[in-house]
């Protein structure tokens, strides 16, 4: 029996981007097998939840690995959907996300899943990473990859761990090193992969970098500016809460 694996999507207004990524994932994890999926959404209006369960209604009917979707009142971030969403599965070995616009493919994603596998018993993360920008393998915008690369640098210099790209949309984590850390985690946001990585380190999972392809896809959340200085906030504040945690 392969490794159980829980995949959580997290969403705020995807029903124009989540359709054809989520049908293809659905397929390839069938085949997989062992696999759990679950959409997240918090806080979007009742009209985006109704298209939401349009597109949803038929793959479920299809695909029982695909869990009935969790649509929470209040709009908690993008960290606070995935940790609701592992929350609710107590089971699996493996917990894990991806982002809902497809910018990686589901061929991706499987391939993730093989490799966490390939592991004797979960022992290390893996974080997906837009590492290798230049060699054809990811495919974005100049700006966010400069902010990117940037973004990463203040990671690894303020935390002192080596770590290329910490927000890529694409991570499996051992449910019983998540299990241990979890009641320490506080980010919600857009930061959130930052703190779980810090909680990972700190608490002894190894976490490793692998590099994927990436096309991204128009139509993203993030506003490069304005949430990149409330990240650039959130680093810090992980930075000072675990110094904290060792002078304590
Ligand atoms: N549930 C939930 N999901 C969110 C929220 N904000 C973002 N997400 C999801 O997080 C994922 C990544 O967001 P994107 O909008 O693709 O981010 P982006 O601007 O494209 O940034 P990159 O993909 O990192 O280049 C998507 O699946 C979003 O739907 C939120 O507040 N709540
Ligand atoms: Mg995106």
């Amino acid at each position: 029996m392969p490794a159980a694996v829980h995949l959580v999507i997290p969403c705020y207004h995807e029903s124009g981007r989540i359709g054809p990524f989520l049908t293809e994932l659905c397929a390839v994890t069938q085949e997989l097998g062992g696999v759990t999926i679950r959409v997240v959404e918090d806080g979007s209006d009742a009209a985006e939840v109704r298209r939401m369960r349009e597109i949803l209604a038929p793959l479920c009917q299809r695909h029982s690995h695909l869990l009935d979707p969790l649509f929470l009142p209040d709009n908690r971030g993008k960290g606070g959907a995935v940790y609701a969403g592992w929350n609710l599965e107590p089971t699996a070995e493996w917990i894990a996300f991806v982002d809902a616009d497809g910018s990686c493919s589901a061929a991706e994603v499987a391939r993730l899943i093989r490799l966490a596998r390939e592991q004797p018993s979960p022992q290390s993360a893996l974080f997906a990473s837009r590492l290798h920008q230049f060699g054809g393998q990811v495919h974005r915008p100049w700006k966010r990859r400069l902010i990117g690369s940037v973004f990463g640098l203040l990671v690894s210099t303020l935390l002192s761990i080596r770590i290329h790209d910490s927000q890529c949309g694409l991570k499996l984590v051992p449910r019983s090193a998540y299990a241990r850390i979890a009641p320490d985690l506080r980010i919600q946001g857009f930061a959130f992969d930052v703190e779980l990585l810090a909680a990972l380190h700190d608490s002894g999972c190894p976490v490793q970098e692998i590099p994927i392809t990436w096309h991204e896809t128009p139509g993203g959340h993030v506003h490069l500016i304005r949430d990149s200085l409330r990240m650039a906030r959130d680093v810090w504040r992980v930075r000072q809460w675990r110094l904290g945690r060792e002078h304590a």
